[in-house]
């Protein structure tokens, strides 16, 4: 029978290389798109209201530009989402250019139906409908009065789908949440567009990472 320190410390299942952070970070930094017609890759971040998106895409600015920055406000109040609308934000490279990757930040998803983003707005943003500075209704999607794009290009559709879920709540998603992030999921399945998570708030769940 095992016992119980190898419980506490097993083996870890996959070797993961320590120091190779700044060449992850040069390859990021290199990264061309091409395809014809793309300008950039579109990397859509959603998941539940005070989750860390807007922090995520601000954090993710500062490595890689190795300043701080803060273009996606965060909020410091949990509570309904702080992001009300369709944000594309770009990152500069230098003065005059900026990366092949833009991040979109969305309102955040409500355990309760008539509240946060709709899934069906989600669902079109991943199409390409959406406009930037589209401020979503909780309690209906966009309808024929608002700007809505009918002829999205390459450009305006989600290549990439990042779901930032909370790892400092003992569920991490309720069951509503979970219908919610499937019923997007399998849109982004049937439009073959990839899909990661990422957990934060890593130093709230884990005394040790909190420490240091
Ligand atoms: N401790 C800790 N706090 C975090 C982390 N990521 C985000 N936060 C905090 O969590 C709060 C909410 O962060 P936001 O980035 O506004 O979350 P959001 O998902 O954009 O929220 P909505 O726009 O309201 O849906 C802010 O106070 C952040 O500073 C993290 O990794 N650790
Ligand atoms: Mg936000």
């Amino acid at each position: 029978m095992k016992s119980f320190k190898s419980w506490l410390n097993p083996k870890p299942w996959r070797t993961i290389p320590s120091d190779d952070s700044d060449s992850c970070l040069d390859d990021i930094k290199k990264f061309q798109v091409n395809k014809e017609g793309v300008e950039h890759i579109r990397i859509m971040v959603y998941g539940p209201s005070g989750a860390g998106k807007s922090s995520f895409i601000n954090t993710v600015e500062t490595i890689i530009r190795e300043r701080i920055t803060c273009q996606a406000l965060p909020d410091t109040v949990s509570g309904s989402s702080f992001t009300k609308k369709y944000q594309t934000y770009t990152i500069k490279k230098d003065s005059s250019t900026v990366y092949p990757f833009v991040f979109v930040d969305v309102m955040g998803l409500d355990k309760d139906r008539k509240k946060g983003v709709c899934t069906e707005d989600v669902i079109l943003a991943l199409k390409g409908h959406l406009r930037d500075g589209y401020k979503f209704n909780p309690q209906s999607p966009i309808t024929s009065s608002d700007p809505y794009n009918s002829s999205p290009t390459l450009n305006d559709k989600t290549h990439i789908l990042v779901c930032v879920v909370s790892a400092n709540n003992p569920n991490i998603l309720t069951d509503e949440h979970i219908e919610k992030v499937r019923e997007i999921r399998l849109a982004a399945s049937d439009l073959g567009i990839p899909q990661i998570a990422i957990l934060t708030k890593i130093d709230e769940a884990c005394p040790e990472v909190h420490s240091n």
